[in-house]
C-alpha cells in the first residue's frame, strides 16, 4: 500500500512537473528555428520577423528560440525556398512572386492591378483562395502559415519620370525572377532583367539596370532613394510576402509546437500590415524629402498600362487553371459590390 501511494506521489509530482512542457520538446537545448529573410533589420521585414521571434519565445516558454537573419545572409529567397525544401533551413519569409517555379499557382498575386486596396487584398488572401493556394505548397515539401503584406508596387527609375506607357520604353528594369514580372514589363516596352533582390542595390548603384520596382517601404528602407531620382506612382501589383516552414522539419514538430508557429504567423501578420501601412502612409513625404521627384501616373494611363496587360493575364489564368482565376474574379465582384 505504502509502495503504490509513493509510487503515486511521484507520478503526480512528474506529471505536474512535466504539464507546462507538455507537447515541447524535452530536452534541454530549446528547438534553434532559423528565419531567414531578404531585407534589413530596419525595415518593415526586419520588424516584423523581430515580433515572431518574441512571439514564439514567449509562447513557447522558451523552448523555441528563432533567429531572424536578415538582408539575404542566408542567401535571396530562391535559394532560401530550396533550403527548407531540404530541410537544411526552418524558416523564412519572402515573395510569393519569387514561389511561381515551385508552386504555379502563387502567380496569381503577380496578377497585374488584381486588388484596388489593401481591404481586398486581406479578404482574398486570408480568405479560401488564399488559403487553397498556399496549401498547395504542402505537396512540394513547403508549409505556409501566413501572408504579411509587402504592398503596392511603384516604379522608380534614374532616366525620367514615368508618365506614360511610352516612357517605360528601353529603361533597364530590374523585376524579380518570375516570369509574369518578366512578361508584364516586357511587354509594357522596358527592358526587363531579372535579378535576386540582394543584388538590386549595387546594380542600381553601378547603373547596370536603371530602374526597379517596389513598395514605397522597401523603397525607403532598402535606402533606394540614394541611387535613384524618379518615383513613379503606379500602385501597378499588390505584393504579398508569405512565411514559410521546411515541410520536413514542420512534420517532425509536436502538435503544440506546431500551434506556437501558426499562431505566431498569425500575430505577425497583424502586426506586420498595421506597421507597413503605418509606415507607408508617411513614405511618400520622406522619399520626397530624400530628394527623390514624385509623380503620379494619371487614371488613364494606368488604363492604357492594364488594357495592355490583357495578354499576360490570359496567360496567368491559363497557367494557374481557370478554375482558380474565375473564382478570384468572382470573389473580388462579389467583395466589391
Ligand atoms: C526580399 C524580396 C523583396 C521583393 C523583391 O527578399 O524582390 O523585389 O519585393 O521584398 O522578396
Amino acid at each position: 500500500m505504502k509502495l503504490i501511494r509513493r509510487t503515486l506521489v511521484a507520478a503526480a509530482a512528474l506529471a505536474s512537473l512535466a504539464a507546462p512542457l507538455a507537447g515541447f520538446a524535452q530536452d534541454i537545448k530549446p528547438r534553434l528555428i532559423r528565419f531567414g529573410y531578404g531585407l534589413n533589420e530596419q525595415s518593415n521585414q526586419g520588424r516584423a520577423a523581430k515580433f515572431f521571434a518574441e512571439q514564439v519565445e514567449k509562447a513557447s516558454g522558451g523552448k523555441m528560440k528563432v533567429r531572424a537573419i536578415g538582408a539575404a545572409a542566408l542567401g535571396p529567397d530562391v535559394q532560401m525556398q530550396q533550403a527548407l525544401i531540404g530541410g537544411a533551413q526552418e524558416m523564412m519569409v519572402g515573395s510569393t512572386a519569387t514561389l511561381v517555379g515551385i508552386t504555379k499557382e502563387m502567380a496569381l498575386w503577380d496578377t497585374p492591378f488584381l486588388f484596388n486596396n489593401a481591404k481586398e487584398a486581406d479578404a482574398v488572401l486570408d480568405g479560401p483562395i488564399g488559403q487553397k493556394v498556399m496549401a498547395k505548397l504542402q505537396e512540394k515539401g513547403l508549409v505556409g502559415l501566413a501572408y504579411w503584406e509587402n504592398g503596392f508596387r511603384n516604379l522608380t527609375n534614374s532616366k525620367r519620370p514615368i508618365t506614360k506607357l511610352e516612357d517605360l520604353n528601353g529603361v533597364k528594369l530590374r523585376v524579380m525572377q518570375n516570369n509574369v514580372y518578366l512578361d508584364s514589363f516586357k511587354t509594357l516596352g522596358a527592358n526587363a532583367v531579372p535579378l535576386p533582390f540582394s543584388e538590386l542595390f549595387s546594380a542600381l548603384e553601378t547603373n547596370t539596370v536603371d530602374g526597379q520596382e517596389n513598395p514605397y517601404n522597401t523603397i525607403l528602407s532598402s535606402k533606394f532613394f540614394e541611387v535613384q531620382k524618379y518615383l513613379s506612382i503606379t500602385n501597378h501589383v499588390y505584393s504579398p510576402w508569405i512565411v514559410l516552414v521546411s515541410k520536413k522539419w514542420w512534420d517532425g514538430l509536436s502538435k503544440d509546437e506546431q500551434k506556437v508557429l501558426a499562431d505566431a504567423a498569425k500575430a505577425s501578420r497583424d502586426f506586420e500590415r498595421k506597421d507597413t501601412r503605418d509606415e507607408a502612409g508617411k513614405a511618400l513625404a520622406d522619399l520626397k524629402s530624400k530628394g527623390m521627384q514624385i509623380n503620379e501616373l494619371s487614371a488613364a494611363e494606368a488604363g492604357r498600362m492594364r488594357d495592355k496587360l490583357t495578354r499576360v493575364n490570359a496567360g496567368i489564368g491559363a497557367g494557374i487553371g481557370m478554375e482558380l482565376w474565375q473564382e478570384t474574379q468572382a470573389e473580388l465582384v462579389r467583395l466589391r459590390k
